[in-house]
């Protein structure tokens, strides 16, 4: 009787999404040139809208499907996806009319899902044990200090090395919180094996996955090659990280909430 409710209330919930998306989909896709052969970029940037509207309606799905304490971080993936999902329609709008970078819409996604990323470890160490606001606080700061550097660089309001420097501290101050700050040691001394190995798997990604980013500035804004070519190369990388670290990273932490929540 509950569960069958539940699992109502779950269905709802994907059409719901589904719904909202589809006229979303339809507006921004009106109006727009036929994407071309020849436009990789163009290419990249539907696979990718695609991916991250499949993988919104499976994260929410899966959420009747883990324990109650579990359900918040799959909540989180499915909004990260959500949101970035609905901001690839409109930059996938402005790449196939202009061919120019979207700018604005890439940083108003990322301020809205990387400060969700960086939730998700709060949430996850919270799921089984105690831990400060510091932490949190400590996440955040590094993120913006990150995201705003890198903006001022790529909306050419400040010289686009100082401006990379500054999102490379910002990055750097989260490594730090997370493999050998507080959040790493309530992680090492603290939490369940299962959140342990989630734990460390996604600290990998924020050093690893999410070095593609920088790399993606440095081809798109310090090589010195021509604009045309730098453009592409930006969009392409930024798309692939987005890949990576936003239906990647909420993988992670489905598996872990569905191995947490099998066990008894
Ligand atoms: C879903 C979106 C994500 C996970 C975006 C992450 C973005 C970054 C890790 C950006 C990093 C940057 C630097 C480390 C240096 C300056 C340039 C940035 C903003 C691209």
């Amino acid at each position: 009787m509950i569960t069958s409710l539940k699992s109502t209330v779950a269905k709802f919930g994907a059409l719901l999404t589904l719904s909202l998306l589809t006229p979303t989909y339809a507006m921004a896709a009106t109006g727009s040139p036929d994407l071309k052969s020849n436009d990789p970029v163009g290419v990249s940037f539907w696979v990718i809208s695609m991916a991250l509207v499949a993988a919104t309606a499976f994260f929410f799905l899966e959420i009747q499907r883990v324990a109650p304490k579990w359900k918040t971080s799959l909540t989180i993936s499915g909004l990260v996806t959500l949101v970035a999902a609905t901001h690839y329609f409109y930059m996938r709008d402005v790449w196939v009319t202009t061919q120019a970078t979207p700018t604005v819409f890439r940083y108003i996604d990322w301020l809205i899902t990387v400060p969700l990323l960086m939730v998700e470890f709060y949430i996850i160490l919270s799921a089984v044990t105690k831990v400060s606001g510091g932490v949190f606080w400590r996440l955040m700061i590094g993120t913006l200090v990150m995201l705003i550097g890198g903006y001022l660089g790529e909306a050419e309001l400040m010289g686009a090395w100082p401006a990379f420097a500054i999102g490379m501290a910002g990055w750097a101050y989260i490594i730090y919180e997370i493999y050998a700050g507080e959040a790493s040691k309530i992680n090492a001394e603290s939490a369940t094996p299962a959140v342990q190995s989630a734990f460390k798997l996604m600290r990998n990604i924020v050093l690893i996955g999410w070095a593609i980013y920088p790399l993606g500035y440095f081809l798109g804004y310090l090589t010195g090659a021509p604009a045309a070519n730098s453009s592409n190369m930006l969009n392409i990388v930024y798309n692939l990280a987005d890949f990576v670290n936003k239906i990647g990273f909420g993988v992670i932490i489905w598996q872990c909430a569905v191995s947490e929540s099998d066990k008894k």
